[in-house]
Order: C-alpha cells, then structure tokens, then sequence
C-alpha cells in the first residue's frame, strides 16, 4: 500500500525521509513517478494536477500539504473521497509569527519610521499602547484563533469573526453575516485567515473597507481572491486606509510590474507566512493514514459543501 507524493513546489527529499521513519510499511512515490497505480492507497498533495488524483484506482485517502483546499475542492475530478486538510504546530507558529510581525509593524509606525530613514527624517511619530489598538480577524480557526490569543497576550485589544459561535477567553468573538460590521466597526487592523469559499470570495472589497475605521490597515495571509484589489488600490488612494500587508495574491507568483510591487503603502511577501515543513507536519500525516488503518475517524476532514 503506498503513498504518492504530488507538489510541484515543495521539496520531496525531507518528506520521504519523515514518511520513511514514521510508516516504514508504506512506500512513497513522489510523483510523476507512479509505480504500481493499483497500489496507491493515500496521495499526500499539493495542488495536483487536475484528473490525477481521480486517475488512480484504489485512493482511500487524500492529504492535503496546505491548511487551504480551494485549489483541490475547484478540480471537477477530485474523487469523492475523504480530504483531510494540514492542522499541525508548524503552520500555527508559523502564521502567529507572520500576522503578529506585520500587526507590530504597522502598529509601531514601522513602514512610515523606514520612509523617513529613506529621507534622513527624524521626527517621532505618535505611538499607541497595544491595548489602545483594536484588531480584528477573520477566521477564528486552528490559525485565526492562535493568532488571536497571541495578539492578546501582547495586549492588543482583539476581536474574531467565524460562521458559527466561539467561545476564545479574552477575544471579543463575532459571528455570521449579523456579526461582521460590528466586527469591521472596531477594527483598527483588520486580519484576514478565512478558508477560500463561495461565501468569503471577494470579501476584502470597497464596502468592506468602507466599515472599517478610517485611516486601518488590512492584513491579508489567507488567499488572494478575498482581495478586491482595485478596491485596495482605491481606498489607499483615496487614505481610507493607511496601509496593507499581503502574503497572497490572485496570480501567483505576483506578476512584474503589478503596482502592488511598487506601492508605499503596501507589504508584500511571497506566500510565505505559514509553511508546512515535514519535520512538524509528517507526523500529523502519519497519524491520519494510522487513525484510518485502525477503523478510527479521521481528524480535520474538509466539508466540501461549505467548501473548508
Ligand atoms: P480553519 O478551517 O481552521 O478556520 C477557518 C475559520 O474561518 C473558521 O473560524 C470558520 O468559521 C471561519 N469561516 C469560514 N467561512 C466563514 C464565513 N462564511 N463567515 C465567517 N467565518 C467563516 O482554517 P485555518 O485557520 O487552518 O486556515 C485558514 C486559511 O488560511 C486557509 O484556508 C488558507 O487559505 C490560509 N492559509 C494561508 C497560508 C499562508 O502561508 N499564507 C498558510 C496556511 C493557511 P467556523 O469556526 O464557524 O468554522
Ligand atoms: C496553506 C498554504 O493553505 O500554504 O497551507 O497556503
């Protein structure tokens, strides 16, 4: 019974070392070789090729290598099978670092401190207490809610928005369509760490801008499609809003010349703020393809009729 393991941009060397030591039953394939189709039971992906994955025969199992599934629930061919998403303690810390580096940065004037530096400026700007700054996040999941918790143990003042009530000690939690203005009302620094679906498509646009308090930043590391960009490139024009910090983007890599590049008030980084590395996540691997040898449940298994 083996694994196949498909991605086009993650380096299979470490992978097939952890899979290796942790299942040394199974043999790991690292497509496009394929071996024995027939004997492919689990397909640990990212972004497949569309049609591979319905091509093999006695799939059990599929393991998603990112915490988002947008890009395998959009392939028409993807077998009706058990998709199990990544939740594992890198990707957490990985993210926590990432939003909480970007909230810190604009929060303590970082962006405008570098363009006086540029200038030879020195000139102190008006510095807020974190408890003074209000920030809100989209997405209280595995990777909204450990961020969350640790933006409130830096003191900042911290809301949350999920579909459905949560309950997070010290986080001001918001939920469904009735919750989000109250939300974005409130929210100095809005953080994005939604999953991809029909209903969060396009969420970051100029209505949603225009609840925010004027003069807020927007945080965005779950994917590019929530972001209207034009409407971002209009309301930092426009002062709406003072900056943004983006980690995702409708085309990846982000295109040469696009103004996002070149923009002052906008941070960009290359779909990096949350990595799946396979010294932390083979092992939460491991223990799926284990719980489903043995008869128990699988954990994090994607509802493909809300879409995460
Ligand atoms: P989870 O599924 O654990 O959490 C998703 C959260 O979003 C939940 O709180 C959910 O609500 C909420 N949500 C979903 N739909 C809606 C909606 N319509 N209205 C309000 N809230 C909604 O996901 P993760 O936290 O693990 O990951 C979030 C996303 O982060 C991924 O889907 C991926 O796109 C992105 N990501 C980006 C990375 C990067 O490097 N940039 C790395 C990893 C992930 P409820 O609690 O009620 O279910
Ligand atoms: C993910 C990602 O979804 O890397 O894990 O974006």
């Amino acid at each position: 019974m083996s694994i196949l393991f498909v991605s086009a941009t993650d380096d299979p060397g470490p992978w097939l070392r952890e899979l290796n030591r942790l299942l040394p039953e199974h043999p790991v394939r690292v497509w496009p070789e394929r071996g024995d189709d027939a004997a492919i039971r689990y397909a640990v992906a990212w972004k497949p090729p569309p049609g591979l994955l319905a091509s093999l025969p006695r799939l059990e199992v599929i393991l998603s290598l990112g915490a988002g599934v947008d890009a395998m629930l959009a392939d028409p061919t993807l077998p009706d099978l058990p998709l199990v998403r990544m939740v594992e303690p890198g990707l957490v810390l990985g993210m926590t670092e990432w939003v909480a580096a970007q909230v810190l940065y604009w929060h303590r004037n970082q962006h405008a401190y570098s363009a006086q530096q540029a200038r030879g400026v020195w000139q102190p700007l008006d510095e807020f207490l974190a408890q003074e700054r209000r920030v809100g996040i989209l997405g209280l999941g595995e990777l909204g809610a450990a961020a969350a918790r640790a933006l409130a143990a830096l003191g900042f003042d911290v809301a949350g928005w999920s579909r459905s009530p949560r309950e997070i000690p010290g986080i001001a939690c918001h939920s469904g369509p009735d919750g989000l203005a109250a939300l974005l009302a409130r929210s100095d620094i809005l953080v994005c760490l939604l999953p991809l679906t029909a209903e969060t498509r396009g969420i970051l646009d100029a209505e949603l801008f225009a609840a925010l308090p004027p003069g807020a930043v927007v945080i965005n590391a779950a994917r590019g499609a929530h972001l209207v960009e034009g409407d971002l490139l209009a309301a930092l024009a426009g002062g709406r809003l003072r900056g943004a910090s983006l980690d995702v983007f409708t085309e990846e890599p982000l295109p040469a010349g696009h103004p996002f590049w070149r923009h002052p008030a906008v941070v960009v980084t290359p779909h990096v703020a949350a990595k799946t590395h396979a010294r932390t996540a083979a092992a939460s691997i491991a223990e799926q393809i284990r719980r489903h040898e043995r008869g128990l449940p699988l954990e994090n298994v994607v509802d493909s009729r809300r879409g995460y």
